[in-house]
């Protein structure tokens, strides 16, 4: 537990530890404000024309903001207020949740991966599986009295929206419909990640610059700013516009479209004016499930840019996923290896032996 920064009592008179300054290089400069991620309103969703306008919209996008989504005002607002209470519990409360072990599925963790990397980053997140709700609710804290209460229905609010989006993807992309239902989306990961006020945010980032590994993110991120986006190499500040979500796209969705859907770079850097408190939901596959992209885009075999991969673990390991310049892309077959036909050898023994050698 000596490693959650919301244990090390900094305030801002604090000099930031040591551990979490970064080299001058990878720090954070200001950075202006995004001005250009559309603004998605869900209201009238129902009438058939809006559909189509939205699902253009949402098979362009990498990041968009998500308006009159369905989730309460209320609910918007009661799960950051108590998943800020489950991060100003006393460290006896949070203790029995901290797990460097991955396998957990009900976690609290410090920065990204503690005990590997070199400098770590000024967050904490818990985090726990939502779906279905009966299989994990019992795992979840007890304290804040309302965490069950609320993350339940919060989990079944979010869930829905982000089906509604796959359906509205589907159509903007041309599959057949139903294409994301079923074991595709079955997964819903909650992760309530926690930036402490920081003395100096101008040494460290929140998180590094990353995409999200599944199919579709909802992030709740509260009125306080923090959340960058990579936009043409520039960073971009995503200023929080009340109860909307942000809605990134993922990796996974980006191999299912073959590419025409790109996931999101960004990153966050935390505040010296307040505490920054933000929920983060991730549509996901179920495990073992097969992702490549989807056969209907595919013109032929060649133009696919991705290899199918199997979610054994549920999603790619953070720890694989390549920057985009190190991708592997899709190469031609090569067609001239021989083939050696052994029924051929008693007939035509000599001309196999040449083949050979
Ligand atoms: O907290 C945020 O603003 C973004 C969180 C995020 O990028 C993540 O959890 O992967």
């Amino acid at each position: 537990m000596h490693k959650l920064i919301s244990n090390k009592c900094l305030t801002i008179q604090s000099a930031v530890p040591e551990s979490y300054i970064l080299p001058p290089e990878r720090r954070p400069s200001v950075v202006p404000p995004c001005k250009t991620i559309p603004v998605i309103d869900l209201q009238g969703l129902h009438r058939r024309s809006d559909r189509f306008d939205s699902a253009a919209s949402s098979s362009r996008l990498a990041k968009n903001m998500l308006t009159n989504h369905g989730v309460s005002e209320q609910l918007m607002k009661d799960v950051l207020v108590v998943g800020k209470e489950f991060f100003d519990l006393p460290v006896e409360e949070k203790e029995r949740f901290y797990s460097e072990d991955t396998n957990q599925t009900c976690r609290l963790k410090s920065s990204l991966n503690y005990d590997e990397e070199k400098v770590h980053f000024w967050r904490e997140s818990f985090r726990h599986p939502c779906h279905p709700l009966e299989d994990y609710i019992h795992e979840w804290p007890q304290n804040p009295a309302r965490y069950r209460e609320v993350f339940g229905s919060y989990s079944i609010g979010v869930r829905k929206v982000g089906l509604l989006l796959l359906d509205l993807i589907c159509e903007g992309l041309g599959l057949e419909c139903g294409y994301f239902g079923g074991e595709l989306s079955q997964g819903l990961l909650i992760s309530i990640n926690h930036y402490p006020l920081c003395p100096d945010p101008s040494l460290v980032l929140g998180l590094p610059k990353h995409g999200d590994p599944y199919l579709l993110t909802l992030l709740n991120q509260g009125h306080v700013a923090g959340l960058q986006v990579l936009k043409d190499e520039q960073w971009l500040a995503v200023e929080p516009i009340s109860n909307a979500f942000v809605v990134n796209i993922n990796h996974m969705l980006q191999i299912i479209s073959n590419g025409k859907l790109k996931s999101a770079n960004h990153r966050v850097v935390p505040s010296s004016d307040a505490a920054r408190t933000t929920v983060v939901s991730f549509i996901r596959p179920s495990n073992n499930s097969l992702i490549e992209p989807a056969k209907s885009l595919l013109v032929n075999e060649c133009s696919t840019h991705f290899k199918q991969f199997s979610t054994f673990q549920s999603a790619v390991p953070e720890s694989y996923v390549l920057p985009p310049e190190r991708r592997p892309t899709a190469v031609p077959p090569c067609k001239t290896i021989p083939v050696i036909d052994l029924q051929e050898l008693d007939r035509d023994r000599t001309d196999s032996i040449q083949q050979i050698i």
